[in-house]
């Protein structure tokens, strides 16, 4: 049996530690996590994957571990990541996080994990990917993903998600925070949280006034709720909103039609880890600067060294 196939069967019986190594395996972008999430990728599948996302300190941490509670007390194991863009190690916040969970972490039913940047474009939606796969494969029924709603990378990253919440909370010029993010678009639930807090009611109806400017064609119109996280005020309703979206993409047959796209999706990476390696092997092949040279002085067409680059590549594997 190979590392792969011995780590996948440990992560099958649920075991924290090969979690916690396949995880590492799929942050650090190896070979070996790669070769894992494909192994994993058809017993995935089945976990409600939602996506938690929103300003700096609105309260997503919190919300997170009250929701986490909740669906824990319905039974349900959970998976938590919480995905950092910002910072390419543990920073700060993500430690700050860890001790504010500590309440769940201790808890056998739930794995909370941080995940930092990779260096290069599309690292974190690939590690995120990576990760939800994992974790879904290990048979949590709902994984929770924790992201600060800034850019390009956490719209990419809540694009995992079945169902994503906006958070947002009174007082942070609402009308901006939502459209600068883009995440208008992106949320099927609007949680405002902080609803201790003045100008609660308001932020509401701005988000309401601008959801009704374009989704009126829709089938899910997307409920906002109002959360104390802190007090644990408000939960039920998320959890209700979150179960009723689950229903409703699976009676859409949306739910089916994620499944198909991620399954498109891992093919791609796959034929582009491919091509990488393909390139990798011909930078160091003996013939490189002969096709080096054939290019630059027109002998032949960067085309055809290509062709020759994968067809030696093919001869070999
Ligand atoms: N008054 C009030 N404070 C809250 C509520 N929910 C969370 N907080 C507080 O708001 C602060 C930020 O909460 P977090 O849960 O860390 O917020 P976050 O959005 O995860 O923050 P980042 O991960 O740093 O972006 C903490 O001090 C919480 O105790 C709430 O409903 N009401
Ligand atoms: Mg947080």
């Amino acid at each position: 049996m190979t590392d792969v196939d011995s780590l996948a069967q440990g992560i099958q019986h649920q075991q924290k530690r090969a979690i916690a190594r396949g995880l590492s395996w799929i942050e650090r972008d190896q070979q070996l996590g790669k070769d894992l999430v494909r192994t994993l990728f058809p017993l995935a599948g089945h976990a409600h994957v939602i996506g938690i996302t929103g300003a700096p300190g609105v309260g997503k941490s919190t919300l997170v571990n009250r929701l986490a509670l909740a669906l824990r007390s319905q039974g349900q194991r959970i998976g938590i990541l919480a995905v950092d863009p910002s910072s390419p190690f543990s920073g700060g916040a993500i430690l700050g996080d860890r001790i504010r969970m500590q309440d769940s972490v201790m808890d056998e039913g739930v794995f909370m994990r941080s995940l930092a940047t990779r260096g290069h474009l599309g690292g974190l939606s690939r590690a995120t990917f990576g990760a939800v796969t994992l974790l879904d494969a290990a048979g949590f029924d709902s994984v929770l993903i924790e992201t600060v709603g800034a850019g390009q990378s956490e719209v990419e990253v809540m694009q995992l998600a079945h169902s994503t919440v906006v958070v947002q909370a009174p007082g942070l010029g609402d009308d901006i925070q939502a459209i600068k993010a883009g995440i208008l678009e992106i949320g099927q639930i609007f949680v405002v949280n902080k609803a201790d807090h003045e100008g609660a009611d308001h932020t509401v109806r701005a988000i309401r006034g601008m959801l009704t400017l374009g989704l009126e064609h829709l089938d899910w119109f997307p409920p906002i709720l109002k959360t104390v996280a802190e007090r644990d005020e408000g939960t039920d309703a998320v959890i209700r909103a979150l179960q009723d979206h689950r229903a409703y993409l699976q009676e859409s047959g949306q739910w089916a039609r994620m499944r198909a796209d991620q399954t498109t999706h891992i093919i791609e990476l796959a034929v582009r880890d491919w091509a990488e390696e393909a390139l990798r092997a011909a930078r160091s092949d003996a013939n490189w600067d002969k096709w080096h040279e054939d290019v630059l002085t027109g002998r032949r067409d960067a085309a055809h060294v290509a062709t020759e680059v994968v067809r030696r590549r093919l001869a070999w594997d």
